[in-house]
């Protein structure tokens, strides 16, 4: 299956009538089957985005020119709905038999900002103070480790990764800090959960403590990615005691992962975040 013919599957798998893909030449791409005939496609589909569009004549009906903001276009017969996107070098053309227009433009909307990802998700990183939370956190801004002092309350930065933008909420890990975290998560979309994985003494507490988060309410939806931090250093707990340490194979209902990563030598980071954000895409 192409990649064309997949967008067309899962854009009718969300409910909508006939998607085709056409060239600006007007071949086509790749199409739902019993896709509709066009008349004049090659010319009515760059009309469409013309400054004075008409009608487009499907199946000898004409729809209704509604609106276009020079990348959607919206046309309407009755109560049928007609979506036009415009690519670099292609039209995609929803129709929906009893769709308004308008849901159909959202369903393509919310289809292509997830592909594309403009939609900015919500990450929280947290764990126990002196884990490398900020250190992180600014390896992924801005690719460079910076100094840091503990966290008294939070950083909060947005981090472009690859099509997905983040917004990243670092919290301090002090004891005394630790009881506000949960100020902070509601439409949380994943934790990045932070280990020293030199710090056998405290991953005891650590381990408490992400127990404790995931029995939140607010937390039940959001996916888990733990950072087994600091691996550059000789010694360190290894990212499978880690695992064991924390207990993650006991974990019931969530998606989670874990990671070996050192924020220091910013390895692993990129993994990480990929994990995260194709976890994100399929959750949408
Ligand atoms: N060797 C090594 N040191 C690291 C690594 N990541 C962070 N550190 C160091 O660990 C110390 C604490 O890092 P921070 O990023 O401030 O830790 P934090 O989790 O934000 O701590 P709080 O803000 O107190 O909760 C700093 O000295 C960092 O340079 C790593 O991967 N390897
Ligand atoms: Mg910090």
């Amino acid at each position: 299956m192409s990649g064309w013919d997949q967008y067309v599957t899962s854009l009718t798998s969300q409910g909508i009538t006939h998607v085709g893909i056409f060239g600006a030449d007007g071949s086509r791409w790749a199409a739902s089957p019993n896709f509709p005939t066009i008349d004049n496609l090659k010319e009515e589909l760059p009309k469409a985005f013309s400054s004075q569009p008409s009608g487009i004549v499907v199946d000898r009906e004409k729809y209704i020119y509604i609106r276009n903001d020079g990348s959607f276009a919206v046309y309407r017969k009755g109560a049928d709905g007609m979506a036009i996107v415009k690519l670099n070098q292609a039209y995609i053309v929803s129709i929906g038999i009893n769709q308004k227009p308008e849901t159909l433009m959202g369903n393509l909307l919310s289809y292509f900002s997830g592909l594309f990802g403009n939609k900015e998700r919500r990450i929280l990183i947290l764990g126990l103070d002196g884990a490398g939370k900020t250190t992180i956190l600014y390896r992924l801004q801005v690719s460079e480790v910076v100094t840091t002092i503990p966290t008294i309350g939070f950083n909060v930065e947005t981090v472009q990764y690859k099509n997905l933008k983040f917004q990243v909420w670092d919290l301090g890990g002090q004891t005394s800090i630790r009881p506000y975290w949960r100020c902070y998560y509601s439409n949380t979309d994943a934790i990045i959960y932070v280990i020293d994985s030199m710090d056998r003494d405290r991953i005891g507490i650590s381990k408490h403590e992400l127990v404790s988060m995931l029995e939140e309410d607010e937390l039940k939806n959001a996916v888990l990615c733990v950072f087994a931090n600091k691996q550059d250093l000789e010694g360190c707990m290894s990212v499978s005691e880690v695992a064991n340490a924390l207990g993650l194979t006991s974990l019931k209902n969530r998606k989670y992962q874990i990671f070996k990563t050192s924020a220091i030598k910013g390895t692993g980071l990129n993994e990480a975040m990929d994990w995260l954000a194709n976890s994100l895409q399929q959750k949408k």
